[in-house]
């Protein structure tokens, strides 16, 4: 039996050859694919409105954008049901506004106020709703993969319809995590979709130096996992990989792993000076791969809508993230009162320690 080496195709890929697997438009409407365009412009002008309003000293902490990877989180969430499950990283901002959270909500949980989602105590990477089904912004690289294993297990044990999909990076497929989530789903038949967001790198370390393959297929092989290779640049390559995913894990087959090949256009964080690849690989992405100008052509092409409608649609995004901007300027912090509100669930005095007076410093 000839056994193919897979390590020799381990070079780098270039932004030119990712594929774009969807020829059509999915069966969408105009109105359909013009919303999923806004849906990108409000993430992509959030974050830029997030990058400036840390750097004037607005949020603290750390903080990851999505920017260059909208298509993903838009595609994506857009092929599931409201009531399905999303458990993400701490690059989930986005991904918090597409599971249906305020903008406001997500911006004032950036600003740490007592408005966001997460009544200002999450901030970037704990963006929260038990309502919306977001179970996090895990800041845990690979927790959220086991987490949503946990939850499949709970949609599965109930007898229930629903699905739990799981963004992760190309960092978190090495942690230990990873394998456990998806062998335990595979054995199980969990209605779990995988999608790791493979943007290249995982802080400074790139995959062509951490992974000994090049492509998760193996890796999906390993634990009888079927695997989707998508274009995470193509908005609707990526719906209909996760639609087709969903709808394996709806009628009770098991998980499916998605990889999705993006790039994150800033650094990891916004700390990092991304010394570790060139300017020029950067600007090739940003000026060949940009998602939406990549979607504004092929609807322009299909003349299914025209530059007004862009402009529109940006027009309308900028308004909505004014308005979270201003909203989370506006709000209050949480108070010292607060600190201790929602800690423990029976907090009837069970909090000894609370009033517990603290040993004074010499
Ligand atoms: C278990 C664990 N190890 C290390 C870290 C530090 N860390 C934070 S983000 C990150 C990189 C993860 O990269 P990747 O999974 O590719 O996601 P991306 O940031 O590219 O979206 C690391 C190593 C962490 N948060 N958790
Ligand atoms: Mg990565």
């Amino acid at each position: 039996m000839a056994v193919r080496d897979v390590r020799q195709a381990r070079e780098v890929r270039q932004p030119a050859q990712a594929p774009s697997e969807t020829q059509d438009f999915g069966g969408l409407s105009r109105e359909q694919l013009l919303d999923l365009h806004y849906q990108m412009e409000v993430l992509r002008l959030f974050e830029e409105k997030a990058a400036e309003a840390y750097t004037l000293g607005k949020i603290g902490g750390f903080l990851h954008l999505y920017i260059g990877q909208e298509a993903s989180g838009v595609g994506a969430i857009s092929a599931l049901a409201p009531s399905d499950y999303v458990v993400s990283s701490y690059r989930e901002h986005g991904h918090a506004i597409l599971k249906g959270i305020a903008p406001r909500e997500v911006m004032a949980e950036l600003y740490g106020k007592a408005t966001g989602c997460s009544k200002g105590r999450g901030g970037s990477m704990h963006m929260y709703s038990a309502e919306h089904r977001l179970i996090g912004g895990q800041a845990i690289v690979g927790a959220q993969i086991v987490i949503s294993t946990g939850i499949g297990f709970g949609i599965s044990y109930q007898g229930l319809k629903d699905v739990a999909l799981t963004f992760f990076g190309d960092g978190a497929v090495d942690e230990g995590a990873f394998h456990e989530g998806l062998n335990l789903s595979s054995v199980w038949k969990l209605p779990v979709v995988f999608l790791c967001e493979n943007n290249m790198y995982s802080m400074g370390m790139s995959v062509s130096k951490a992974w000994s393959v090049p492509s998760l297929e193996p890796r999906a092989a390993a634990y009888g996992v079927p695997y989707i290779s998508v274009d995470g640049m193509d908005v609707l390559a990526m719906r209909a990989a996760v639609s087709q995913a969903a709808e394996r894990a709806r009628r009770g087959e098991g998980p499916t792993l998605i990889e999705a090949h993006t790039y994150r256009f800033r650094g990891h964080s916004m700390a990092d000076p991304a010394r570790y690849r060139t300017r020029d690989e950067e600007s090739q992405w940003k000026a060949n791969r940009d998602p939406i100008v990549l979607f504004e052509q092929r609807l322009r092409e299909a003349e299914l809508a025209r530059d007004e409608d862009f402009k529109a649609n940006e027009e309308k995004a900028a308004a909505v993230v004014e308005d979270a901007a201003r909203f989370a300027d506006e709000s209050p912090f949480p108070t010292e009162d607060d600190l201790y509100s929602d800690v423990l669930q029976d907090g009837s005095g069970a909090i000894a320690w609370r009033n517990k007076p603290s040993t004074p410093r010499e």
